[in-house]
């Protein structure tokens, strides 16, 4: 084994290498490492049939009365719960869903003792659907749900296929999923693990984001290593600091490494 060349990296990222040839590379990476760590957004899930927020089809191409950040804000949900929920019951809730390649190649390196964790953007639970056990939700999940006045947690089935707004049993208060919403912090003990996972990654591959949400997309400042990988359909901005950039749906190269 050898640490990337100069020259080697610039063939990888610059678009000299064919697509087979790059995800040859990776194949490797993910062969001789037992230290990898995944970091994901709403692009895993597309080819589950989730919509992202970016993709021409995503979110932010949809005609709606307000872009999904907005919708998805703490002021916007303490405002106007009930438009929130007609976004969420339309929009987030996606029945029939299932894991896709990507998911199911994740969760099977962790079971072959290769992947550390998953670190991932998405509200969807499919990674752990898949059978990953070691679960990084940076921005929580619609699969969990919680009295935004007594705290009691409240069924998320309910919660996603009620009609308007969902009510608590013990308190009547709104209830609101267990997700980061725009303006609200991060967990910090996720946060800090996570951090952890990325420092210490031999290899890291980042896929299906667009590396626009903060503070979750700083953290791959951390990595330290010299195998990045980078999964994305479209150009992101940290293109340029990876080791490996594939431009290709992420279900098709985990289906092939
Ligand atoms: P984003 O900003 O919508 O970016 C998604 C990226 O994925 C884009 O750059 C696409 O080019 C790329 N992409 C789409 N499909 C594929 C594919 N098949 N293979 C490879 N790349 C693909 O989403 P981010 O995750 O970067 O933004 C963060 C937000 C979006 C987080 O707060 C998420 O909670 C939120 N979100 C989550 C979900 C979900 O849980 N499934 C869905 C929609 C939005």
């Amino acid at each position: 084994m050898r640490e990337l060349g100069e020259v080697e990296k610039q063939t990888y990222t610059a678009g000299g290498m064919c697509v087979d040839g790059k995800i040859d590379v990776l194949r490797g990476w993910i062969a001789a490492s037992d230290n990898i760590v995944f970091f994901g957004g709403a692009g895993v899930s597309t080819e589950s049939g989730i919509p992202d927020f970016r993709s021409v089809d995503g979110l932010y191409n949809q005609q709606w009365d307000y872009p999904p950040e907005t919708i998805l804000s703490r002021t916007f949900f303490d405002r106007n719960p009930e438009e929130y929920y007609r976004f969420h019951h339309a929009k987030l809730v996606v029945d029939g869903v299932k894991p896709n390649r990507a998911h199911l190649r994740l969760a099977g390196l962790e079971r072959e003792g290769k992947l550390k964790a998953v670190i991932t953007q998405n509200i969807d639970g499919l990674h752990q659907a898949a059978g990953s056990k070691n679960v990084l939700e940076l921005h929580g999940s619609i699969l969990r749900a919680y009295c935004t006045k007594c705290r009691a947690p409240y069924p998320a089935e309910r919660m996603n296929h009620c009609e308007g707004v969902p009510h608590c049993d013990v308190c009547g208060g709104i209830v609101r999923p267990d997700i980061v919403l725009y303006e609200e912090p991060l967990d910090q003990r996720v946060m800090e693990r996570a951090l952890d996972y990325i420092q210490n990654a031999e290899v890291l591959i980042i896929g299906g984001t667009s590396l626009g949400v903060y503070p979750a997309a700083g953290l791959i400042h951390y990595y330290r290593g010299s195998k990045l990988a980078l999964v994305n359909l479209s150009e992101t901005p940290y293109d340029r600091y990876a080791d490996l950039v594939i431009h290709e749906k992420i279900g098709e190269v985990f289906s092939q490494v």
